[in-house]
């Protein structure tokens, strides 16, 4: 019983073995399956690839697998998509012979350059027409041929939209302190014939109250969509006077071909660099007084595809531009203890006085943007029993309304030996505009 039961197990093994070869597709002696195996394959090597336009050539490897010891043949040629036969590309045929052991052939296309702005174009390569003894596997590639001319500029002025550079509100946290000067003599033409600019100034200065708004990072947002083709940084910030200097600065291109430059950023604000596309409103740096500037202020200056400074008000390319002439308004309000001798210390002052010496002087300032005829301002020094100590007053005259936007103020008087708490007021038209109390001790 033993024995027999073994010699049962072994018949059905035998038989396992003898059926396993058969596929399970039915495929047998004779079907294609089986003539494969005996057959080169050749491919192109991918089925897309790119090249750039000025590349000159490109090259498409064909390889070949299986049955290296024989030689296969296996015919190419090139077929044209969207891109021109011997205008974007030079039309290729030809047969491709694989010898003993060769595994891959490169086919090389020439690819013509030219100046248009223009879509990307396509070209394939194809295999056909393998020898008898090879079979085809891929037999595409397509090319595509990159654009790499830019697009044509409409050196239109109407094809800008600029966008204001600085938030919050004009005369409050900002003025246009000059315009362009359309006056090629020594004379000067803003762009309402007036003569708010100074001779030669070839931008717009938008200016902030004084170095309080640069230490507080006042931003400035790019007008217009374009791409930075220009950029320094890293120079002094503080300047307040006209000396030649470095500046901080990014030159932006746009679209219709003009490009816009930015200057006198402060000391490593800018957050672009060269090559960046910006988009209009994106924060490109913060105001400052880097290079030949007498105090922190934007410098805008946008030039045409000549080359050649214009000015965005006359050409009217500001979707909404500040008017003309500023309402007078209080942009900030200063005090020291001390006598000031110049108002250049206004434009970087120390943080607000709240004490001072009996018997000592103190100043009140003031920085007002815009103004008209008659406009008038007054700065009170009010003792601890509200008694007016002294008051400045000035009132606008033509002379002002013709200049540009921000002006410094003060007036300082010497207190007397009354202790305790005083206080400064500002009015602008006879209405209080702000307060500041100091002790006296
Ligand atoms: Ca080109
Ligand atoms: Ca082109
Ligand atoms: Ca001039």
């Amino acid at each position: 019983m033993f024995r027999l039961s073994l010699v049962a197990l072994f018949a059905f093994f035998l038989v396992a073995c003898i059926e396993r070869p058969e596929p399970a597709n039915g495929g047998g002696p004779g079907s294609n399956q089986q003539e494969n195996t005996s057959k080169a394959t050749v491919s192109v090597e991918t089925v897309s690839k790119s090249v750039a336009e000025t590349a000159g050539t490109v090259t498409v490897n064909v390889t070949r697998t299986n049955l290296l010891s024989e030689v296969v043949t296996v015919d190419y040629a090139s077929n044209a998509g969207t891109a021109i036969v011997d205008t974007e590309f030079n039309s290729v045929s030809g047969t491709l012979t694989f010898l003993a052991d060769e595994t891959s052939k490169a086919i090389t296309v020439t690819i013509i350059n030219d100046n248009d702005y223009e879509a990307d174009k396509t070209f394939a390569v194809v295999l056909s027409n393998a020898s008898a003894n090879a079979s085809i596997q891929n037999n595409t590639t397509t090319i595509t041929i990159t654009n790499d001319d830019p697009a044509p500029v409409s050196c239109l002025a109407a094809d800008l939209d600029l966008a204001w550079p600085f938030g919050g509100l004009e005369g409050v946290d900002w003025v246009v302190q000059n315009h362009f000067d359309h006056d090629d003599t020594t004379g000067l033409a803003d762009y309402m014939g007036g003569t708010k600019t100074y001779d030669g100034h070839k931008g717009v200065d938008i200016n902030v109250s004084s170095f309080r708004e640069m230490d507080a990072n006042t931003p400035i947002y790019a007008a217009a969509a374009g791409e930075v083709i220009a950029k320094a940084d890293g120079n002094f910030d503080r300047q307040t006077s006209w000396v030649t200097y470095d500046w901080n600065y990014i030159t932006v291109k746009h679209a219709n071909g003009y490009t816009l430059t930015y200057g006198h950023f402060q000391q490593n604000s800018i957050t672009v660099n060269v090559g960046d596309v910006i988009t209009q409103g994106q924060h490109i740096g913060n105001v400052g007084s880097s290079g030949w500037s007498s105090g922190p202020h934007l410098h805008f200056e946008l030039k045409d595809c000549s080359n050649v400074s214009v000015d965005p008000f006359q050409l009217a390319v500001w979707a909404s531009p500040p008017v003309y002439n500023t309402s007078i308004a209080l942009m900030d309000y200063m005090v020291f203890n001390y006598a000031l001798g110049t108002f250049e210390d206004m434009k970087d002052p120390p943080p607000n006085a709240t004490t001072v010496s009996t018997s000592a002087a103190v100043t009140g300032g003031m920085t007002i943007a815009g103004g008209a005829v008659g406009d008038t301002i007054r700065v009170e020094f009010i003792k601890p029993d509200s008694s007016v100590w002294f008051a400045g007053n000035a009132s606008y005259t033509q002379n002002y309304v013709d200049k540009a936007g921000l002006y410094y103020w003060y007036w300082w008087t010497t207190v007397d030996s009354t202790t305790g708490t005083w206080q400064i007021k500002w009015f602008i038209n006879g209405v209080e505009k702000a307060s500041h109390n100091f002790t006296v001790q």
